[in-house]
């Protein structure tokens, strides 16, 4: 499709799911054949010599067979290999014609295709959603001008400044090489080692020890292009930006016992959550933000636009909201779509462009040359999946697996003889060109001094937080580093805390049984030497704000409860008046709503009407769950005798869920929680339905944490 021809979303349709539609293919009603198109007569048997006898080789159908199931795998991606995708697209609520020519940030009226992956950063393909880990957060958005891929993640900040380091801190945090443990966690000597001697991963580190690392769904994650970018206008003029992107389901993390529960009980917990709400039609939605820094800025903050290990806090230059991703579409095959997308931070179009982060400048490197190995060769763009909506005509040939069948006799530019064609276009007619910046410099292999501040956006990320947030990254560190052996690691670790918060370093110091030191030495030479820096302490730069309030997870809750998954905790007996109604109200609100009872098949209420059973006490777990509704009936007797019942609600309430109950339903309650005295926060009794999706919106009732909890 020429570009001048394509009408994006004309009648409704999305133009790249109408381009993969030449691609998909189905067997329904079809004879099996050979990849060669020969029909298969018998798929059970292969060709023997004689019924006893050994198989042939001339059995080209076995042979096939074999060969393609031999080679199904690809090597899977070096970080990210664990992921989730979806399709959509993004319409722009106001042109951003000021700061950037790109067309899909210019034109209201037009929706833009784009495909999102999700991942984990540590495990393998297999692993488990659930880990404390960074989340990747990468957006292909298939443009009228060609593919722009924004590849973030789930925080705003990186580990590391230079990209010379990835491959160490991957190596660091991958399971160790000895014996591959432990798989889709952090919590091991080699990556605190490294951690423990690089102070610029503390940024990142923290915000991974926070609830930000463990997101109750890949809905309720916000982006970030962590990179400051620039925007190139019609003038050629720049201003730097960075990216966001804001769930409309609003910031929502779990409890850390519950994500290692969640692990084990539903491993595939964060693609099912997004799968299954897709299929609903309960589409998740995310708003582009952005903030946009004029170029005769740049200096005028206390760290540099460039380190990757900064943000810019929102309170010093606000988001301004631009436009929406809804995810409207669950790819037809996960292989084809979800795992042989290939992105790449450096997949822009004109109106966009690169600054010189040193990280983001490594990464524009690494992102193709990955995919050579990956996916096996340089036409990895022709893979429908990645392929542009403009059609892509050049002079590059050849390749394995090359699909295009490019016609003539000419593949050079300049040439008379396909009348110079492709033609070069214009800056006017579309053709890209990099921004002109002035460079003039010596060459040199250093850091530069305004990257030297490890821990005054540290100390604000920590400051900014709420009680129960700080006391979850207390707890991370504790944990995490309780699972470290090497003590010196441990004793390293809890003295670079000290540099961010004293309490801090003295909640996990006490867990661990060690007093932080404040060393008049850095511990690294990550930090160049170049004889000047005695001690990182006093590199802590003053910022204008002492808290950041858009950095707390507290600060972002959802307005509704829409897609939010709730559990009406039944059984046979239940009264039909409060069965009914709250099925009805919470429905109405577009809840996920799911009945669980003791055994599968039908609960019978009262009066004998039937209803389905959507999972068992034993097939499903509360963590599975963002509240449980008890209503009340003969059925809160059965489930009071009920061991997975108690467990249950026991579990939903050590996990600070909000509950409801009607009747007797809170009968329940008090034998699963032996100490609770009722009226309490987050538990409606009455059967308040308007109360109770209130307090669903609140998410959790962390003050429980406070005291000890059974279950
Ligand atoms: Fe990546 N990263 N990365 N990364 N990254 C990859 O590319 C790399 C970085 C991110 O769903 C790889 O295709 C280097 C920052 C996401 O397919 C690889 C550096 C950010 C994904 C790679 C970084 C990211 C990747 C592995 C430092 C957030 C998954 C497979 C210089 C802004 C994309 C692949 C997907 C994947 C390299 C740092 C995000 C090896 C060298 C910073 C979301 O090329």
């Amino acid at each position: 499709m020429k570009v001048n021809e394509q009408e994006p979303f004309a009648n409704g349709a999305n133009p790249k799911i109408e381009q993969l539609g030449k691609y998909k293919n189905s067997d329904h009603g079809e004879f099996m054949t050979t990849n060669h198109g020969v029909k298969v007569n018998d798929d059970q048997n292969s060709l023997l010599g004689g019924e006893r006898g050994p198989s042939l080789l001339e059995d080209f159908i076995f042979r096939e067979k074999m060969t393609h199931f031999d080679h199904e795998r690809i090597p899977e991606r070096i970080v990210h290999a664990r992921g989730s995708g979806a399709h959509g697209y993004f319409q722009l609520y106001k042109s951003m014609a000021k700061y950037t020519k790109a067309k899909f940030l210019n034109d209201t009226s037009i929706k833009t295709p784009v495909f999102v992956r999700f991942s984990t950063v540590q495990g393998s393909r297999g692993s488990t959603d659930i880990p404390r880990d960074v989340r990747g957060f990468a957006v292909k958005f298939y443009t009228q001008e060609g593919n722009y891929d924004l590849v973030g993640n789930n925080m705003p900040v990186f580990f590391i400044q230079d990209a010379m380091k990835f491959p160490d801190l991957v190596h660091a945090v991958k399971p160790e090489p000895h014996n591959e443990i432990p798989q889709a966690a952090s919590a091991h000597d080699t990556f605190w080692d490294f951690v423990s001697l690089m102070p610029e991963t503390m940024h990142n580190v923290i915000w991974k020890m926070s609830d930000r690392g463990i997101p109750r769904t890949l809905r309720s994650m916000e982006g970030f292009g962590i990179h400051t970018f620039r925007f190139i206008n019609e003038e050629g003029q720049s201003h730097f930006v960075k990216f966001h992107w804001k769930p409309l389901q609003g910031v929502l993390g779990l409890a850390w016992d519950e994500a290692q529960r969640l692990a084990g009980k539903d491993t595939d917990f964060h693609r099912r959550d997004l799968w299954e709400a897709i299929d609903k039609g309960m589409y998740p939605e995310w708003e582009l933000g952005v903030q946009i820094v004029p170029q005769e800025d740049e200096h005028k903050f206390p760290f540099d636009l460039l380190d990757p290990t900064k943000l810019i806090p929102e309170e010093m230059v606000p988001v301004e909201i631009i436009g929406k991703m809804t995810l409207n579409k669950n790819p037809d095959n996960f292989f084809a779509e979800t795992e042989q997308i290939a992105f790449h931070p450096g997949h822009i179009v004109p109106g966009i462009d690169f600054t010189n982060d040193p990280l983001l400048q490594g990464r524009l490197f690494s992102y193709t040359d990955t995919q050579l190995s990956r996916l096996g060769g340089p036409n990895f763009h022709e893979i429908p999946i990645n392929r542009s909506i403009p059609d892509v005509t050049n002079n590059q040939r050849d390749g394995i697996h090359r699909m295009q069948i490019p016609k003539g006799k000419v593949s050079y530019h300049p040439n008379s003889m396909a009348q110079g064609c492709p033609f070069q276009a214009m800056m006017k007619e579309g053709g890209f060109t990099s921004f002109e910046e002035r460079i003039d410099s010596r060459k040199i292999r250093s850091r530069s001094r305004s990257f030297f501040d490890h821990f005054s956006q540290p100390t604000l990320f920590y400051n900014s937080l709420t009680d129960h947030e700080k006391r979850h990254v207390q707890n991370a560190f504790s944990f995490e580093l309780g699972k470290v052996k090497l003590v010196p690691i441990r004793q390293r670790m809890v003295n670079m805390l000290l540099e961010v918060d004293i309490e801090l370093a003295n909640k996990v110091g006490d867990h661990l049984g060690l007093v932080p030191e404040r060393l008049p030495q850095p511990i690294t030479d990550s930090i160049p030497a170049d004889g000047k820096l005695e001690d990182y302490h006093s590199f802590k730069a003053e910022l204008p704000i002492s808290e950041a309030p858009s950095v707390s997870m507290a600060n972002k809750l959802p307005t509704n409860i829409k897609a939010r998954r709730i559990a009406i905790l039944t059984a046979d007996g239940v009264s039909d008046e409060a069965f009914t109604k709250v099925k009805k109200v919470l429905c109405e609100m577009d809840a996920l709503v799911q009945i669980i009872a003791p055994r599968h098949g039908f609960v019978t209420t009262e009066s004998g009407d039937q209803y389905q059973v959507d999972d068992s006490l034993l097939t499903t777990a509360s963590v599975v769950f963002d509240a449980v509704y008890i209503p009340g009936g003969e059925s809160v007797k059965t489930l009071m005798e009920h061991a997975g019942a108690i467990h249950f609600v026991a579990e939903a309430y050590k996990h600070c869920k909000p509950f409801g109950a009607d009747g007797n339903g809170a009968d329940l309650l008090k034998k699963a929680i032996p100490d609770l005295t009722l009226p309490a926060d987050g538990i409606v009794t009455e059967g308040d339905l308007d109360l109770f999706a209130g307090s669903i919106i609140l998410h959790r009732f962390w003050d429980r944490e406070m005291k000890p909890l059974p279950a």
